[in-house]
């Protein structure tokens, strides 16, 4: 999934596609490069981040959805916590809601998947974007980001979106430290044995990432959400959500072809 965001002040790729036309050709560079998906956003959810009115969330992103799902020739998802930014963005062509509060801050967001037949990931966080990281607890995080992933996706289900349609995401950097973090990271297949659907992650630049293997500024962290594709293709998870698409496409093909490889080395066609 590559990340296309239309936003001023996302803390990675912020301002830099902000018209529609630089968000589009992107995007389109992420399909060259390999994405199997789209992941259009209009409201920065950086931690502290100011909200965005659904006006210009969705002045910012509609156009690009539109020119995306006619052009791009893979499947555009909307990155919102809005029913109604995700129901224009589904009626311009996008099939896809990915949404930070797996439905909780709107009510009416699983309704509106399900009219418009669209798939739905639901995604983990604490609180809010603007209160996410004061002092985030858990009991246990891996069994509290479990069984929330598991009552969203069951809710989704419950809501009418097909078994097939749903997929969880324990959500990284979102109301955890960095040991909340590291945790879930480790702890991957038991989140997706307990949500019941599978795994997407956005690890993508994050800061817990500098932390852990250096790098101040995002783009210097490439090579440590390398690392954590690869990490996560291992530990079972279907999909990452990154900023360089063409690196993480190069490692899953590679370890396709070393998964399907005969013990002789000999590589099926
Ligand atoms: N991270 C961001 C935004 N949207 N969606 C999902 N499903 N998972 C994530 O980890 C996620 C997300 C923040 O990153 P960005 O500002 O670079 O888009």
């Amino acid at each position: 999934m590559g990340v296309v965001n239309v936003t001023p002040d996302s803390f990675s790729d912020g301002g830099r596609y902000l018209t529609a036309g630089a968000a589009v050709e992107h995007g389109l560079d992420l399909v060259a490069a390999g994405a199997a998906v789209l992941d259009v956003g209009g409201e920065s959810t950086r931690p502290g981040a100011t909200p965005v009115g659904v006006t210009e969330e969705i002045r910012r992103v509609l156009p690009v959805v539109e020119a995306l799902a006619a052009r791009a020739g893979v499947p555009v998802s909307i990155d919102t916590t809005k029913s109604e930014v995700a129901a224009a963005a589904l009626g311009a062509g996008a099939s896809i809601v990915n949404d930070v509060s797996a439905g909780t801050l709107d009510a009416r967001m699983l309704d509106v998947v399900v009219e418009h037949e669209a798939g739905f990931v639901a995604m983990h966080m604490l609180g809010t974007p603007r209160t996410m990281q004061h002092d985030p607890r858990y009991d246990d995080v891996v069994r509290d980001v479990g069984a929330h992933l598991r009552a969203r996706v069951a809710a989704a289900r419950a809501a009418g979106v097909p078994e097939c349609g749903v997929m969880a995401d324990p959500g990284i950097g979102f109301g955890k430290t960095l040991d909340h973090n590291v945790a879930l990271l480790r702890a991957l297949p038991e989140l997706a044995a307990t949500a019941g659907a599978p795994l997407v992650i956005g690890t993508s630049r994050k800061s817990f990432l500098g932390l852990l293997a250096g790098g101040s500024e995002p783009h210097e962290r490439d090579d440590a959400t390398l690392a954590t594709t690869v990490w996560a293709f291992e530990h079972g998870v279907a999909m990452v959500r990154v900023h360089d698409v063409a690196s993480s496409v190069r490692a899953a093909r590679l370890l396709d072809v070393l998964d399907r490889a005969t013990p002789a080395g000999t590589v099926a066609a």
